[in-house]
């Protein structure tokens, strides 16, 4: 049994979750709850990874490792899931990046908010982060749909996430607007087990 830490809430802990489910071994990981952020990060697993980011995973026979992007592969190897075929593993890499960049932009919004006293907040750099998630957004778009409508792998796993954490928090941007063909594609992917099973909540 592996131990993965993780919050219900995080798009990045999603993304193992997600691959774990899609390669039928969700059993193999013992979730321990974490909650934080970086000006309060007493119970997440600072030991395991010094950076106080979640996930982390300890292994069952080595050191625990971190970044989603490590654990996702180490567990695509291991399970031999197959999500980073030799065959387009740049493309596949470099579509989980832009996932993970939006997904970087929007906790950046939401720890704006959330960390920052209120008089010393920042709109034009909240909007900023935004723009980040527009332009790569477009660029998915424009560039990759016919990736994403290809066998499932990563690429497509990280990108589900990254759009299910704008709706859960940042619904109010309205993502899909002007960008209908992807919407279409999330609400297809959308409906698979993996990530029924792993909805992202509070
Ligand atoms: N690049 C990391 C980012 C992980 C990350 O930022 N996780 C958030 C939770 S959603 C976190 O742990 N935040 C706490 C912090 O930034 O101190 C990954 O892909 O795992």
């Amino acid at each position: 049994m592996m131990q993965l830490f993780d919050n219900p809430a995080s798009p990045y802990c999603r993304k193992v979750r997600g691959l774990a489910t899609e390669a039928g071994k969700s059993d193999e990981l013992e979730i321990a709850f974490s909650v934080g952020h970086p000006m309060a990060p007493e119970k997440m697993p600072l030991t395991q990874n010094p950076l106080g980011k979640i996930p982390a995973l300890v292994r069952d026979d080595g050191p625990a490792i971190y970044d989603s992007r490590v654990i996702c592969r180490y567990l695509d190897h291991r399970f031999g899931a197959g999500f980073y075929p030799d065959s387009r593993v740049w493309e596949v890499l470099t579509l989980e990046a832009t996932a993970d960049g939006i997904m970087d932009a929007a906790i950046l919004m939401v720890y704006e908010a959330r960390c920052r006293p209120e008089e010393i907040r920042y709109p034009d750099w909240v909007d900023a982060q935004w723009d980040k998630i527009a332009r790569a957004l477009d660029a998915i778009s424009s560039r990759w749909m016919s990736h994403l409508a290809g066998p499932v792998d990563m690429g497509q796993i990280a990108v589900a996430c990254a759009l299910g954490y704008l709706d859960f928090r940042h619904a109010d941007r309205d993502w899909r607007k002007g960008r209908e063909g992807l919407a279409a594609w999330f609400e297809g992917f959308a409906g698979r087990d993996s990530m029924t099973a792993t909805e992202p909540s509070a």
